[in-house]
């Protein structure tokens, strides 16, 4: 198939810019000591985005959402095939409706399925097809990789609600960047719950990357400070900051983010190069447009879209798409350091129908 190929095809660039160990092993001043370098799941020898290991990783994140769609849209055909009329192209606009994806986009498909097959006995795959087609047209958007900044380090700021997913996906993004070679650092900032420095600092040692951390109540903004501040004196390529949950609604905690910048910025002029949204794709449309007031707040730069592989709702990435005016850059797919994958709209609709 021409896409698996151009994915096997299409090199690696950032393989060749693997910088000295040294780089990558400098110590933190958190608890977390580097764990060995064999010791997780990690193998820099295989980048976590290989290119013929993203679609099946889609594919496999993507089960539920390709599963209601490939067994409903089955489901409406006969052994040899289906008289479209009113009533298929409504039991379709169900079914599309199901995944989330809105009644604006559901119905321009139907309409577009009437149009073309209205009165004739079709088989699936026609109708499939033209799905697909539409699909793809409706979540067109290519890779938009991460922003990286001209001189190192790239500073990553990364938000959201409450529980979206925000710290699993710094350890994604993190497993991810260091597969590449790029020396990584932390930054604990979600001072807020103890348990969160626990947990990305679990994340650090499983990955082997370095992580700076603040007692808890202390200043976010000053653990970000430190966390840049390591990774120019390290030459680090990336410094990714974990923020604490919180909604729009909460001035003071949105100012909170606002100093982080701030102070970042003082350190390094372009700073944040990227602030990315965690979005939870579970919530659902309320969830959604919820965040949407979030992300112009906080200047946010892209999404994250997370637990895509806990929902059938997979067609909410298209609202998502139509409201925020911004990228989706990666999803999230499962809750292990793996289970990210940069998105690209052709891809998504091919894991979501080609089934498995
Ligand atoms: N299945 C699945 N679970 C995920 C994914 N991403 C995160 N999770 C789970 O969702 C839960 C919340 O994830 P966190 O990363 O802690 O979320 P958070 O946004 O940092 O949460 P707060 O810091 O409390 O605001 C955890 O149980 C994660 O394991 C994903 O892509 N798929
Ligand atoms: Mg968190």
């Amino acid at each position: 198939m021409g896409l698996f190929d151009r994915l096997r095809g299409k090199p690696n660039v950032d393989s060749q810019d693997v910088p000295p160990a040294a780089t990558q092993a400098d110590a933190s001043d958190a608890e977390a000591q580097q764990a060995p370098a064999d010791a997780g799941p990690v193998s820099a020898a295989e980048p976590a985005d290989a290119p013929k290991g993203v679609l099946a990783r889609l594919r496999q994140g993507l089960r539920r959402t390709s599963q209601l769609l490939n067994t409903d849209i089955r489901d409406l055909f006969k052994q040899d095939g289906r008289l479209v009329d009113d009533d298929f192209v409504d039991e379709l606009f169900a079914i599309l409706v199901r995944t989330d994806m809105g009644t604006g986009p559901a119905g321009q498909i139907r309409d577009q399925v009437r149009t073309e097959f209205r009165g004739r006995v079709v088989r699936m795959d026609d109708v499939l097809h033209s799905v697909k087609v539409q699909l793809k047209q409706l979540m067109a958007q290519d890779e938009t990789p991460l922003n990286l900044a001209a001189n190192d380090p790239t500073i990553i700021m990364v938000v959201g609600v409450n529980g979206s997913g925000k710290t699993t996906s710094i350890a994604k993004l993190a497993h991810f960047l260091k597969s590449q070679g790029k020396g990584v650092v932390l930054a604990a900032a979600d001072t807020f719950r103890a348990a969160a420095v626990e947990q990305l600092t679990i994340w650090a040692q499983r990955i082997g990357v370095s992580i700076v951390t603040g007692p808890s109540g202390s200043d976010p903004a000053s653990v970000a400070h430190r966390a840049v501040a390591q990774a120019l004196e390290t030459g680090a390529e990336i410094c990714i900051i974990d923020t604490a949950g919180r909604l729009q609604t909460q001035a003071n905690l949105m100012n909170q983010l606002a100093k982080i910048r701030r102070v970042i910025t003082k350190q390094v002029p372009e700073a944040p190069h990227e602030v990315l949204l965690v979005l939870d794709a579970t919530a659902g449309q309320n969830g959604i447009s919820q965040a949407k007031g979030f992300s112009e707040a906080a200047g946010c730069t892209g999404i994250i879209l997370a637990k895509l592989d806990g929902t059938a709702k997979g067609g909410v990435v298209i609202p998502i798409r139509q409201q925020f005016h911004l990228p989706v850059k990666y999803v999230g797919l499962g809750e292990k350091a793996e289970d990210l994958a940069l998105f690209e709209g052709g891809r998504f609709v091919d894991a979501l129908l080609d089934g498995d």
